[in-house]
């Protein structure tokens, strides 16, 4: 079975915007102060500003043989630090977050004093995919909110970073596409907004996406086969192998950048899978900033993400930068592959 289910806005309904969205939901919450909306609104200015960047950087090839490319080409190549500091730029003095962790930093990102009263903590991957760029495949940004830990007042520590991905209070992602799309879920539901350029704004385009409990595409590097362990050799082998009402073979595919081949599987079903291997026994994803706030969105969204010995949300990070092995999609389908891989099957 493919494709997902999800509310099309219809144009009878005229565009809920994304920071209308927001603020509905801001006023179905008693008591709510309005940071969140705030912060909301902050993130969603930056990915705007990247994608103005992003769209450049594929016109650098162009531009780059006028003799621009001094000018071009930086933007190019430190592309993902002017997405990173575009973020760190536009939230740290907006006073709602304490600390932020990007995958672009190595240490904590402190914010100044002004902002020691922020309640929530930001972790995200400025420009996932970045090597995407210069051959025009899609990339993405990914972030994660959590409320902070700490007493309000100080500045934000590693204890509010290090928390399990299940006590998320938000998670999103854009793909920077054929077209812009922000997804998003604040725990009633997975939203995705898609931008409007002649307008500078997202309005909603699939509401409450629901990922089907089977797909029938699988995504992972075939490059890494021989590096795998033995069970997932036999899962790859067998979801390869033609069965009359099985569904099998299915699609394989893979665009090298997580956050497009996540959209694609939250939308349509089916698995990504970035396993460890004998060269990297935990995988090369980030546990905080990449696969938790995906993770959370596909279990909001009725799907699955395991780590191949329990779900993804549920390890309780200690250190920054860990990586973790991720199976994560189709509820059925990361079934089928996690039970593989234990020598269940
Ligand atoms: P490989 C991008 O660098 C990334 O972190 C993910 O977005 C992507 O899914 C993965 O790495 C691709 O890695 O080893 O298959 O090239």
């Amino acid at each position: 079975m493919s494709g997902g289910s999800y509310t099309l806005a219809g144009p009878a309904r005229p565009g809920t915007s994304l920071a209308y969205h927001i603020l509905e939901r801001q006023r179905a919450i008693p008591g709510a102060s309005g940071d969140f909306t705030e912060l909301f609104q902050q993130i969603t200015l930056a990915t705007k500003t990247i994608h103005s960047l992003v769209r450049r950087a594929g016109l650098v090839n162009v531009i780059g043989s006028t003799g621009l490319t001094n000018v071009q080409g930086e933007i190019v190549q430190k592309l993902d630090e002017f997405a990173n500091q575009t973020i760190i730029k536009s939230v740290e003095a907006g006073g709602h977050v304490c600390v932020m962790a990007s995958e672009e930093n190595d240490e904590l990102i402190p914010v100044p004093p002004e902002s020691h009263g922020g309640k929530y903590v930001l972790l995200f991957d400025p420009l996932d995919g970045s090597g995407n760029i210069d051959v025009n495949a899609s990339i993405g940004t990914i972030f994660a909110i959590y409320r902070r830990r700490s007493p309000v007042g100080g500045p934000g520590t590693l204890d509010d970073v290090l928390q399990p991905g299940r006590d998320m209070v938000a998670a999103g992602y854009v793909v920077y596409g054929s077209s812009m799309m922000l997804v998003y879920t604040a725990g009633r539901g997975v939203h995705g907004f898609t931008y409007d350029p002649t307008v500078g704004e997202y309005f909603l385009s699939h509401e409450n996406i629901r990922i089907p409990d089977r797909g029938d595409t699988y995504s992972i590097n075939e490059g890494n086969y021989h590096r795998w362990p033995e069970g997932l050799r036999r899962w790859v082998d067998w979801i390869k192998t033609p069965e009359a009402g099985s569904g099998r073979p299915y699609s394989a595919r893979y665009i090298g950048a997580m956050v497009a081949d996540l959209h694609r599987t939250l939308l349509r079903g089916g698995i990504f899978v970035y396993p460890g291997d004998v060269k990297r026994p935990e995988g090369k994803l980030r546990l905080l900033y990449e696969a938790n706030p995906l993770a959370f969105i596909v279990e909001a969204a009725g799907g699955a993400a395991s780590d191949g010995r329990g779900a993804v949300l549920d390890v309780v990070p200690t250190s920054l930068h860990q990586r973790t092995p991720l199976f994560v999609g189709s509820r059925l389908d990361v079934a089928d592959c996690v039970a593989f891989l234990r020598g269940e099957r």
